[in-house]
């Protein structure tokens, strides 16, 4: 389209030089529209993955959270130190999503075999209000029971989505209920608390498990 425009306009007659540069700030012009438009449109579609959403922490980055694990316990990310963490933000009430991803987490660990056991896969909830350790557990125990789920006040998840950039946000209905709009990737941390490579939550548990083996294998 923006091509289009440019090619329409009929050739800038000979002894004027400034043409050019006119019609390159139109181009930029209309190219700045462009992208407010679809900045409007996504930002208006929360539920895609809006430029905003994609961001990651960079590779080599270390991680930091403080939340609450099963029986109130408080935990940090030194606490799995020497395990490869296998990370996702989400919400036991999610109709989908989120079963899903933690199905193919669970079967990911399940195809990393032995490798496993050096590998700690968490649920992180957006939604403390609705998911307490135990409701955590039970959640991710029908997954795989070595998943561990981690909640917190509102202000520590929000601390731990920010140090892996998750976007997430509450959605009320007119029906009193409420549901979250949020990032749908898994985050692969080393054994040393640093942020490695995030992977699409829908990519299935086979290129989660090579993911892992890869780069675990790449001596990190
Ligand atoms: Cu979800």
């Amino acid at each position: 389209m923006l091509s289009a425009t440019g090619r329409g306009r009929a050739k800038p007659p000979r002894g004027h030089p400034e043409e050019p540069m006119k019609r390159r700030k139109l181009m930029n012009g209309s190219l700045l529209a462009a992208l407010i438009v679809v900045a409007l449109a996504t930002i208006a579609v929360p539920q895609n993955q809006t430029a905003a959403q994609v961001q990651f922490p960079a590779a080599g980055e270390s991680v930091h959270f403080a939340l609450t694990a099963a029986d109130d316990k408080a935990v940090t990310e030194q606490n799995f130190r020497g395990k490869w963490l296998v990370v996702y933000f989400g919400y036991t009430f999610c109709p989908d999503v989120c079963p899903t991803t933690m199905l193919e987490i669970a079967g990911a660990l399940e195809a990393l075999g032995p490798q496993a056991a050096v590998v700690q896969g968490i649920f992180v909830t957006v939604d403390p209000d609705r998911d307490t350790p135990e409701v955590l557990r039970d959640y991710l125990k029908s997954f795989d029971p070595r998943l561990v789920g981690l909640t917190g006040t509102h202000a520590q998840i929000a601390a731990a989505a920010k140090t892996f950039r998750v976007f997430y946000e509450r959605q009320d209905r007119d029906d009193g209920t409420y549901s979250y709009d949020h990032s749908a990737f898994i985050y692969l941390v080393d054994a040393e608390g640093r942020f490695a490579k995030a992977v699409a939550g829908d990519v299935g548990k086979r290129q989660i498990a090579d993911a892992l083996s890869a780069l675990m294998q790449a001596g990190h």
